[in-house]
């Protein structure tokens, strides 16, 4: 063990080898809020940042929030924010140190401190890695008006616990004074992410104004005092929906979680500890719409693609990367591996892998320039990266909140082209095999949902195939409303069969037949 920790202090003294940021940390203006600072976001926007503040445009520190646990302040603050990413391929780990995280805030703690960030006339970007749970939609795509939080941020404006209450309240203020707003850039797996998150906190900020109208009438009714009419919060919704830009964004680097094993072989090569260093392999990509009218960092010169629509880029990786990735995960999990590497080393599951891609690429875009043969090859080699141990288990988190995106879209559009999705639905059935695993051939909380409750129960019951996968349809909202729901369940029901019986063997033997 080292006695010291990666700081202000220790930089300068670490090895040769290691980079280290060249710029005065001290000088760096925070114009970015980040929401969600965990591993993604620090392998990922932070070293593109890190790169822009190096180059000498200082505008761009970030400010990282935490909307839940304090768990990466608390790693953090102690070394001025600064940590190691490692990158690593099958050879060799090359160590960077990032300092673009100037400070932390945890919104628990203190949601006013957020909100002071976020009103800060120097905030002109916010971006969010929030996870997709996080965006609280409900099964048909809109928002969970019902959620506790939601119903506690429209209560509690000024308190809020979700991104949507941070960033109302926030835009609210700013309009409040007479500060141009902010522009909010999702980095999240969503399908056209700004755009939906846009839709999202429009539809929040209608109930917020609705309820202030509510307050508003109440007081006047009560006091019967006309100047306590609602000062300007009516259209609150209007004004994000037409003077806040929301562009979209396709973000993509793999982020194991940290290991303590990663720890002690970091700190071994630092020489001092580093509490939270970030894993990641050495592909980085970042498509980014081009909309910023309050101002952005010349991301395009740090290898950021700035386009017009992100579109064709976020299905493509949306159905490629991120599909393959849950079939590998939940086939993975049922065939005993429990990292991507070694699952994709299965012949079954490489074959599955290249039989799914080949029923999703026809429903990208054409004409969009995309090259999927050359990006299915680097998934494969990405995939077989053996130094990132990127474990199974940890993909597998949140299924009913990945897979409409990852694969039922694609299976729908497969549908309207006549063709039967049915390597697509495997990965559906695998996700319901998974579950129903735990605490059986897997433990218990191997992996999480936030409808872990209900899908519990459903798992519970053990009902035949075809009830189960309706069941976990009409809970999850899958294909809602779709006229080809009723022949996904059957796929899916088929497949879920076929893992009960025998488990993924049997289900690859069916499929080839
Ligand atoms: C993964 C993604 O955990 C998951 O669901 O599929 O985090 C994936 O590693 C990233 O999207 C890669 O960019």
């Amino acid at each position: 063990m080292t006695s010291s920790h990666l700081s202000e202090t220790t930089l300068r003294s670490l090895p040769k080898g290691i980079a280290i940021p060249g710029y005065d940390r001290s000088k760096v203006i925070p114009g970015i809020v980040h929401l969600g600072v965990g591993a993604f976001h620090r392998a990922h926007q932070a070293a593109y940042v890190d790169d822009c503040l190096a180059a000498g445009d200082m505008d761009w520190g970030i400010v990282g929030v935490s909307l839940r646990s304090a768990d990466t302040r608390d790693a953090l603050s102690p070394q001025d924010g600064l940590y190691t990413l490692a990158v690593r391929s099958s050879g060799e780990e090359k160590l960077r140190v990032i300092g673009s995280i100037g400070s932390m805030l945890v919104a628990p703690e203190d949601p006013g401190a957020v909100l002071a960030a976020l009103i800060h006339p120097r905030t002109r970007i916010v971006t969010l890695t929030i996870t997709e749970k996080a965006y609280l939609r409900a099964a048909g795509g809109g928002l969970d008006t019902a959620h506790p939080d939601i119903v506690h941020d429209l209560a509690n404006p000024q308190m809020p616990k979700t991104a949507h209450g941070f960033l109302a309240e926030a835009l609210a203020r700013r309009r409040e004074a007479g500060t141009p707003p902010f522009t909010v850039l999702c980095c999240d797996n969503l399908p056209a992410n700004g755009a939906t998150l846009h839709r999202l906190l429009a539809e929040f900020a209608e109930m917020r104004d609705a309820r202030l109208d509510q307050m508003g009438d109440a007081r006047l009714g009560a006091k019967g005092d006309a100047g306590l009419a609602q000062s300007g919060n009516a259209s609150l919704a209007s004004h994000i929906a037409d003077q806040v830009a929301f562009p979209s964004s396709m973000v993509d680097r793999i982020v194991p979680a940290t290991t303590d094993a990663d720890r002690a072989r970091i700190a071994v090569e630092l020489g001092v500890e580093d509490a939270w260093p970030v894993m990641t392999e050495p592909f980085c990509q970042w498509v980014v719409e081009d909309r910023f009218p309050a101002g952005r960092p010349a991301w395009e010169r740090f290898g950021v693609t700035m386009v017009e629509d992100v579109r064709p880029f976020e299905d493509m990786k949306l159905r490629l990367l991120n599909g393959a990735h849950s079939g590998i995960a939940y086939l993975g999990l049922l065939s005993g591996h429990a990292t991507v590497d070694r699952a994709f080393a299965d012949p079954a599951i490489r074959q599955f892998v290249d039989a799914l891609w080949a029923e999703a690429i026809p429903t990208l875009p054409e004409g969009a320039g995309l090259d999927t043969s050359a990006y299915t090859a680097e998934l494969a080699e990405r995939f077989s990266n053996t130094a990132l141990a990127h474990r199974t288990a940890q993909i597998a988190n949140d299924g009913s909140q990945k897979l409409p995106q990852r694969i039922v879209a694609s299976s729908i559009e497969r549908l309207r082209a006549s063709a039967a999705p049915r390597h697509l639905m495997l990965v559906v059935a695998a996700w319901i095999a998974a579950c129903e695993a735990r605490g059986k051939s897997l433990p218990e909380a191997h992996f999480t949902d936030p409808l872990d409750v209900p899908m519990t129960a459903i798992c519970g019951n053990r009902p035949s195939a075809a009830e189960t996968t309706a069941a976990v349809f009409d809970l999850a909202g899958f294909a809602k409303g779709e006229p080809g729901r009723e022949r996904l369940i059957e796929l899916t029901a088929n497949h879920l069969e076929q893992l009960r019986r025998g488990g993924p063997a049997a289900a690859f033997a069916a499929l080839g037949s």
